[in-house]
């Protein structure tokens, strides 16, 4: 279902328009109110008038993951405190947590998307929404639940973890529509499987799935495990949390809702804005928010972006799913890898299962990588031949992808850590620096 047409089937160039007036007036606010957008702007000569529309995002300085660290933790806000009724903040697994405030209406913009997004991969009134996305400073739990209500769903709001009674209540409540991250969807599958259940078998219909990289073949594994039809949903604390973009029943390319945000490519080396079609970095302008507007922010996400129509009748630009981002690269021995490209290349393997995890080190100044990944149980008691074979499948599967020798260390079903949020899939030991 479409949930705002207005929005989301208008005529390109009335949304450019739009986009248009917004921006002037972001950018405006930002100036006025943000001493480091001000700083920024007159440092690049530039002043708010210079901005006439949409296109002149060109002429506007980037900003980037260190200038909010400068900022932390309110610095970027361009309202004042008593108007802020929400903070978040990302986990902030290295250095200092991103911090995004709202005020009321930013809290209805990101209902609005939400909605957008909920009711794009099949929600509406009539859905049980099973929310395990994390409750708390993390954007993913209270963002869903307020899209979730938007929509008329019913919301249950059991936040992650707990695993076996999340099974308990799909089961009893007859959950539809399971938003969570991909990798704990695949966790509560298979320990509905352990304890007898068989997914498939109940009311679940749905799944919204984001918060980290996952590829075409993870979705492929969790849709029949589940019985579902499991869409993407992509969003960032920095931008507003999830919701910036969303699947539709198309599965091809998630709908950036561009009224509000404004997205572009760049070359992450020359930082030029690249045409639809080119890969590059994903880099956002916020369009309507008041407490924590940004300009030109550089989330180091790789995409592509799509201006094809899209069947469904939505008229948003598309993103492809992130593919990586340039902080998640590794380079091994002079080659780039991408952890999605070790995920396909195991997921479309026979007789291993979809939980992995990249080792690197540093071993005589050389750099090694090791990619350990669980064996399905069947295999697991084969004879050892039957594993030798399999890890030398595997060794020369992912020799055929990068280029690159690696070592491939099959180990039993259940050794690799399951996450109830988003998945740690690399240890990187190589000293820094
Ligand atoms: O993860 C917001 C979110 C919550 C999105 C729930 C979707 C669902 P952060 O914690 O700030 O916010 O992390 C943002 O996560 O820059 C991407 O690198 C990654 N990410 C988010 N969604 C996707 C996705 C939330 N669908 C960072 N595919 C982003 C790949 C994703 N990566």
């Amino acid at each position: 279902m479409i949930w705002n047409r207005t929005a989301e089937c208008m005529s390109r160039d009335e949304r450019e328009q739009l986009q248009g007036r917004r921006l002037k007036e972001t950018v405006r606010r930002c100036y006025e109110k943000v001493a480091f957008y001000r700083a920024k702007m007159d440092a690049a000569g530039i002043a708010p008038d210079d901005i006439r529309s949409a296109a002149d995002i060109n002429l506007l300085p980037f900003t980037t993951k260190e200038d909010l660290a400068e900022s932390y933790p309110f610095g970027m806000f361009a309202a004042p405190m008593e108007d802020i009724v929400r903070i978040h903040s990302s986990s902030g697994t290295t250095g200092k947590p991103k911090v995004a405030g709202y005020t009321k209406s930013d809290i209805e913009v990101w209902a609005e998307v939400m909605a957008r997004t909920l009711s794009a991969a099949g929600g509406g009134r009539k859905e049980l929404i099973q929310n395990a996305y994390g409750y708390g400073l993390f954007t993913g739990g209270l963002g869903a639940h307020y899209g979730a209500e938007k929509i008329g769903a019913t919301v249950i709001p059991i936040s992650g973890g707990n695993t076996k009674r999340q099974i308990m209540i799909m089961q009893d409540f007859g959950s539809t529509l399971l938003s969570c991250t991909p990798s704990y969807a695949l966790h509560l599958a298979d320990t509905a499987r352990d304890m007898g259940v068989d997914i498939r078998k109940l009311p679940l219909k749905y799944g919204v799935f984001g918060a980290e990289p996952w590829t075409e073949s993870l979705r492929k594994e969790i849709e029949s495990k589940m019985g579902i039809r499991a869409t993407d949903i992509y969003g960032l604390t920095e931008i507003i949390g999830p919701g910036v973009a969303g699947e539709c029943h198309e599965q091809n390319g998630l709908h950036v809702y561009d009224d509000h945000f404004l997205p572009e490519i760049i070359d992450p080396v020359t930082l030029l804005s690249v045409p639809a079609g080119t890969p590059g970095e994903l880099v956002f302008t916020s369009l309507t928010k008041e407490a924590f507007p940004i300009i030109r922010y550089r989330t180091r996400d790789l995409s592509i972006l799509n201006t094809d129509p899209c069947p469904c009748g939505r008229t948003h630009v598309r993103m492809g799913r992130i593919t990586g981002r340039t902080d998640d690269m590794l380079i091994i021995r002079g080659v780039n890898v991408f952890p999605s490209q070790i995920e396909s290349v195991l997921l479309e393997m026979d007789g291993t299962e979809p939980h992995y995890l990249i080792v690197v080190d540093k071993l005589n100044g050389m750099d090694v990588l090791e990619v350990w990944v669980e064996v399905s149980p069947k295999v697991f008691t084969d004879e050892i031949k039957g594993l030798e074979a399999l890890e030398k499948k595997i060794r020369h599967e992912i020799h055929n992808v990068l280029g690159l020798t690696v070592s491939v260390k099959l180990v039993e079903p259940k050794t690799i850590e399951r996450s109830e949020g988003k998945a740690k899939r690399v240890i990187d030991k190589r000293p820094k620096g």
